[in-house]
């Protein structure tokens, strides 16, 4: 009897095993055919997509992308530097040469001002900027070595700005003609100890010029001067050892009750003191 429902279950479940057997193993026969196909065909695309140089121009051109960075800064630095990039848009009036150590803005070496018809001389100032200079002048931060300076007109006046500090400096000087001067300024900055050297040549007439630093709070903290062309028409207000303010500041002192009071109670104080020292009390 029970070899009779084995056979029984034996033969009705075979056919269904065959069957699953069949539909499982065409389709992972073929997958994994069709896998291992998939995988070296990619391996082979791969291989040669690879090697074939689809990846080796873009490695290239990755290359090339570094190269013309690398390229770039010095052009980009050089654009800055160059004046003659400089020169065309602005008639060699806005030369700037710029780099980590500080920067140099509108030299000008040989185009004479206006009303200037040869260069008068040379003239070369040394001019150290720094915190040691300010000691001697209450109420300053900072401040130059020498804060007037004196040059007949049309000279070629080279300046050679020598920064004792550790935080960037500037020699700015303004009021020079804007026609050859982009904002009327020359500029020498020194980003930290060190020294910057460029020339320029002055305008023909009398003028004070105004030089200064120009990070925020170094001129009114001290670090202001002036350069006389021709004479000069007069003093800047506000530089250290020259002029005084133009404004005077006074703080006047304004009595009331408390101020009164506290020193009528001080004085009373004093008396008591002196009187008591004095054996009168
Ligand atoms: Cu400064």
């Amino acid at each position: 009897m029970g070899l009779f429902f084995l056979t029984v279950f034996v033969v009705c479940t075979l056919p269904a095993l065959a069957v699953s057997q069949e539909t499982a193993s065409p389709a992972q026969a073929p997958q994994s055919h069709a896998d291992h196909q998939m995988d070296t065909a990619p391996h082979a695309d791969h291989q040669p997509h690879t090697g074939s140089g689809m990846d080796a121009p873009s490695h290239s051109e990755h290359q090339m992308d570094t190269t013309p960075h690398a390229d770039h800064q010095p052009h980009s630095g050089s654009q800055t530097d160059a004046p003659s990039h400089s020169e065309h848009q602005m008639h060699a009036h806005h030369a700037m040469r710029l780099d980590a150590s500080g920067m140099v803005m509108n030299e000008n070496t040989d185009e004479l001002p206006r009303g200037c018809p040869r260069i008068a001389g040379e003239h070369h100032i040394r001019v150290s900027a720094g915190r040691e200079f300010a000691r001697d002048f209450t109420g300053t931060m900072f401040t130059y070595d020498q804060r007037e300076w004196t040059v007949e007109p049309c000279t070629r006046l080279t300046v050679s700005l020598i920064n004792t500090d550790e935080v960037r400096h500037q020699w700015m000087l303004h009021g020079l003609p804007r026609y050859l001067y982009d904002q009327g300024m020359f500029t020498l900055e020194v980003a930290a100890k060190g020294q910057k050297t460029a020339s320029f040549i002055v305008p023909p007439g009398s003028k004070t010029y105004l030089v200064h630093c120009d990070v925020p709070h170094h001129m009114e903290k001290g670090m202001k001067a002036q350069l006389k062309v021709g004479g000069g028409d007069g003093d800047l207000p506000s530089i250290p050892g020259i002029s005084g303010p133009r404004l005077d500041d006074p703080y006047p002192f304004e009595w009331g009750w408390t101020g009164m009071g506290l020193t009528l109670i001080g004085g009373l104080c004093g008396l008591a003191l002196a009187g008591r020292g004095l054996g009168l009390l």
